[in-house]
């Protein structure tokens, strides 16, 4: 077995109960580390970049992309898997689930329960009502009052499109459902519902 001689010596030592010397090497725990220094100058200031409409390598990336989610939003267009209305996107996966459980599913897939605020979105949520032939929860419920409506950030609603004789649920409905002919009705939030999210 080897032994380094300052593990032997410390063992002699121990042993002997000597006192250590000032030629002896005498070795204790790690001092505390220091403090860290101070921060370093800032470096000089790079030479100005081009204006982003003279770039031509941001330019031609731009026009990929552009072009990409063009593409990609024909195609699925085309198939009927979404719906652009503004600077909207609709779509719908199909399943019916309960109010709490779309806002869960449209926040997973990075969006919100899709709620019309003019006529042109309600026209594009309706296409999924009837093309699924299920009635859909809209992104808004009962505020503090019955019957009066608020969006989920909880300011007031400005555009409504109720079936004739509601909200008539006097605060027992909370949530919004749409028929397939785009008319809305305040309904319990626990049955099961279209999914449809706004992107
Ligand atoms: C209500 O406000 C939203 C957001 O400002 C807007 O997009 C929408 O068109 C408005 N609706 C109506 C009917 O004016
Ligand atoms: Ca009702």
């Amino acid at each position: 077995m080897w032994l380094c001689p300052l593990a032997l010596t410390l063992i002699l030592m121990a042993a002997s109960g000597a006192a250590c010397e000032v030629k002896d090497v005498c070795v204790g725990s790690p001092g505390v580390p220091g403090e860290r220094g101070e921060k370093g100058e800032a470096g000089e200031r790079g030479p100005p970049g081009l204006p982003a409409h003279l770039d031509e390598e941001l330019q031609a990336t731009l026009h990929d992309f552009r072009h990409q989610i063009l593409q990609t939003r024909g195609a699925l267009s085309l198939q009927g898997s979404i719906m652009t209305v503004g600077e909207k996107v609709f779509s719908s996966n199909g399943q019916s689930i309960t109010f709490d459980a779309i806002q869960e599913a449209c926040a997973r897939a990075g969006g919100r329960i899709a709620v019309p605020r003019n006529p042109e979105e309600n026209e594009a949520i309706a296409s999924f009502v009837k093309k699924y032939n299920t009635y859909a929860y809209v992104g808004l419920t009962e505020g503090p009052s019955p019957g009066d409506s608020r969006y989920s950030d909880g300011t007031p609603v400005n555009y409504t499109n109720w079936y004739r004789g509601e909200p008539a649920g006097r605060g027992k409905e909370q949530c919004v459902e749409m028929y397939t002919d785009g008319q809305w009705n305040d309904r319990n939030c626990l049955y099961s519902r279209l999914t449809i999210c706004e992107f």
